[in-house]
């Protein structure tokens, strides 16, 4: 054990001092038992290449390219995704696509390409497959976009499966993006990228790596096309980014590296190409649309470890009346449980919850609660009974139940991967709603186990059903939270069938945007902290999860009140916006930090809650088109080296540019612009894109910027709908899309499309295709035309 490791077990366990530690070191003995005993052990590995080709044979959307010693199945998808499986893999069964698998485009043929290799060649994407078995994957155009080298194997002599290793080449002015939630984003520089969920066990900062969600997804930006590619294997694994280099006009160009290391699983791969939109409108198809959050969740929410009781409960919630501050929601922590035990509550410290959540209710503001995966050991224990007689926590390679260390002390682990688990724990959170809860927020289920050397989860021996195909914690690890969020999300479907479920997850994978969101996990306070949360949201938001955001202030110790300033800033235009803290850190709330943050904080409030329909509209169009709610500046002009490289500010849906402040003491900031006329919503200024400008920052907001022709749906003074309509240039329109909310349930609002035009020296609003004579049919409030146009 190292240092590290002793502080870590240590801190993690808190208040229970040596006792806790010695636990700790006993939790790691038992795991590392446990994989001694339950693990093949590694022997000697026979290296393996694909071998000369040797034929192929044509099938629907592509066919099998045969090598001397494997085979290589392609097939293009219907909505354009190309699959790619080694060794014959297909895409089913897959925690990604949880049978989502597109059907074959008939039109994509296998024929015989130059030099004995072979091609298919589908609308959008030409793929081809070299004699030795490279990859190249090519625009319409024929500009190679990705060059996958043929993979290498290592293998067990006596049989069984092997890791194996993938480098590819990309384009020398390529950027990567994506992998899950990385803090030293959402440009992923020269670097190893761990693929292997991990609860960094302490406050986090931009240089720790890896976090709670790690996915095998990687979006590419470069000249020719903007590429996804996703390795669908939950094992292990390591990506190695190596950016190119510009050979100046010189002609040598480095291109740039991608070489994936994976310790199992199938080789099997799935490609996207087109622009970033279309791009992950193809992988919403692909791993399902994402979740849309009740409107009240895209609210402000206030959380804490450690309110400790009811009344703390009830004298927050007054504060935020009596300083006039929009609340939504307020989140219960482990400490309203008893002894730490999920689905309990402490009767003395929260007595009667439902009357405080009824109390709530009166005020619209919604009660969240934490729910963590592992189990107190303990016989007498209604979960502990009741799941063991339902045969439902992991077990270890002999059999025996695995016990980890957490918050309750010695505890189990429902097997989420089995779907009798989920249907079991799935009707666990009835106890949660006749408490009063509406959401809920899942923590600790990388999943995590406190030890105080090794990994601090489950063993990697550790048995789980994988939908009945069987296996272990190696597989398992990383799908396991994303099992955790399909339980909770169609338990709570089946509970209670008429409202959209309401939870987020600290950890998951490639697909968990269908059960809910996420957050930052414990992102450590300060300014480097605070630049973590975004490129997390950026990122996240790039491999398809678009509802996420940080704890506003960080999760530990006490920020300044200017940092604690920027955090609201920035969060207020995030999805979820979330104040939290640690049991230990200092206060949060924003009359906690004077008058002026008081102030300042208050505006960022009040100009969410006026932005509440274009939340909406922003949650509705991502699970309709895969767009997050939060971009890069890139989004709309990949082609833009420079955006690529902007990792300061980000676009809200397609109207807004938000360029926080990032930096102590900032009296002005540089931001980047994409093309076209900007907007400073506040002032009204005018700017051009693309290109830099530089913008005077006071304390009171940070600059936000309306493009020239967005139409935006906003809240008006009276609570009703009003478009905030941006002046186009002269002789050009503008338009945007609005969705309006339906309540809780799931009715489908139709989405309306609005132009603006301008009509001599008038600017004419309509709305399109609705038979309504093209009224809008509700307040029009038209800006940026004190200029003259
Ligand atoms: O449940 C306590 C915390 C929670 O407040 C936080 O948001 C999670 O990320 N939880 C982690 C467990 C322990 C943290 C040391």
């Amino acid at each position: 054990m190292n240092g590290r490791d002793l502080v870590r077990s240590v801190k993690a366990v808190g208040s229970g001092g040596a006792v806790q530690g010695l636990r700790t070191v006993r939790a790691a003995w038992r795991r590392r038992r446990a994989d001694a005993a339950g693990l093949p052990r590694r022997g000697a590995e026979r290296a393996r290449v694909p071998g000369p080709v040797q034929g192929a044979q044509p099938g629907p959307g592509g066919g099998i390219v045969r090598f001397a010693r494997t085979e290589l199945r392609i097939r293009v998808a219907v909505n354009g995704a190309v699959f790619w499986g080694w060794d014959g893999a297909e895409p089913e069964p897959s925690y990604a696509l949880a049978g989502r698998c597109p059907a074959p485009d008939p039109r994509a043929v296998l024929e015989p390409d130059k030099d004995g290799g072979w091609r298919v060649v589908a609308e959008r994407v030409t793929v081809a497959v070299s004699r030795h078995g490279a990859i190249e994957v090519r625009t319409p155009g024929g500009v190679t976009l990705r060059r996958e080298l043929p993979p290498r194997w290592w293998e067990p002599v006596d049989g069984g499966g092997g890791r194996w290793t993938q480098r590819s080449e990309v384009a020398s002015d390529a950027r990567f993006f994506g992998l899950g939630g990385r803090a030293a984003g959402p440009r992923l520089r020269d670097g190893a990228y761990r693929l292997w969920n991990t609860d960094p066990g302490r406050p986090f900062g931009p240089g720790d790596d890896p976090l709670y969600i790690t996915m095998p997804v990687q979006m590419v930006v470069a000249d020719a096309a903007t590429h996804l590619v996703f390795l669908d294997s939950s094992w292990d694994g390591t990506v190695i980014l190596r950016e190119g280099e510009e050979g100046a006009g010189s002609g040598h160009d480095r291109p740039g590296s991608c070489e994936v290391r994976m310790e199992g699983g199938p080789l099997r791969c799935w490609v996207v190409v087109g622009t970033p939109a279309r791009v992950l409108r193809v992988w919403a198809s692909l791993t399902g649309a994402a979740a849309v959050p009740p409107a009240w969740a895209l609210g402000h929410h206030h959380a804490r470890w450690g309110f400790g009781s009811a009344r703390e409960v009830r004298r927050v919630v007054a504060g935020y009346r009596e300083h006039g501050l929009p609340l939504d929601a307020v989140h219960l922590d482990i400490d309203h449980y008893d002894g730490h035990r999920v689905f309990t509550v402490d009767g003395e410290r929260f007595p009667d919850l439902p009357s405080l959540a009824a109390e709530l209710g009166r005020d619209g503001i919604r009660l969240v609660s934490i729910v963590d995966p592992a189990v107190k050991a303990e016989p007498g224990d209604a979960v502990f009974d009741a799941g063991s007689a339902e045969d439902a926590f992991v077990r270890d390679a002999s059999g025996r139940p695995v016990e980890g260390l957490v918050w309750p002390g010695e505890s189990v682990y429902p097997d989420f991967t089995d779907p009798r688990v989920r249907q079991w724990w799935g009707g666990l959170l009835q106890e949660r709603l006749a408490q009063g809860f509406e959401g809920l927020w899942f923590d600790m289920n990388e999943p995590v186990s406190f030890t105080a050397f090794g990994e601090n989860t489950l063993p990697r021996s550790a048995r789980h059903a994988l939908e009945g195909r069987g296996g272990d914690h190696r597989e398992a690890h990383n799908v396991y939270a994303l099992c955790m969020a399909r339980a909770g999300y169609e338990g709570l479907r089946r509970l209670a069938p008429g409202k959209r479920p309401f939870l987020f997850s600290r950890s998951g994978w490639a697909g968990m945007q269908r059960y809910g969101g996420t957050w930052s996990g414990d992102v450590a306070t300060g300014w480097p902290g605070l630049r973590a949360s975004l490129s997390l949201v950026l990122g996240l938001g790039l491999c398809g999860v678009p509802y996420s955001g940080p704890d506003v202030g960080g999760f530990d110790g006490s920020p300044s009140p200017e940092l604690y300033l920027r955090w609201f800033q920035l969060a207020s235009y995030l999805p979820l916006f979330r104040t939290h803290a640690s049991l230990r850190a200092g206060r949060r709330e924003p009359w906690e930090f004077g008058d002026e943050v008081l102030g300042h904080a208050r505006a960022a409030l009040d100009e969410r809650r006026r932005l509440l329909p274009y939340f909406v509209t922003l949650a509705h169009l991502a699970r309709r088109t895969g767009a997050p709610y939060v971009r890069p500046l890139w989004w709309g002009s990949p082609e833009d080296r420079g955006l690529r490289d902007c990792e300061d500010a980000f676009l809200l849906g397609d109207g807004l540019l938000v360029a926080p402040v990032l930096d102590p003491g900032a009296g002005r900031r540089t931001v980047s612009l994409p093309r076209g006329r900007w907007y400073d919503t506040e002032t009204e200024e005018v700017y051009q894109g693309p290109g830099q400008v530089v913008v005077e920052v006071s304390r009171a907001r940070i600059p936000v910027f309306a493009r020239a022709g967005a139409v935006l749906p906003v809240r008006g003074a009276d609570g009703g709908l009003e478009l905030e309509v941006w002046a186009p240039v002269r002789g050009r329109a503008g338009g945007g899309l609005v969705v309006r909310d339906a309540g809780d349930g799931w009715g489908e609002p139709e989405i309306e499309s609005y132009t603006v035009r301008w009509k001599g020296r008038r600017l004419v609003v309509r709305r399109e295709g609705d038979g309504s004579r093209g009224e809008p049919g509700c307040p029009v409030r038209v800006r940026g035309v004190g200029d003259g146009g």
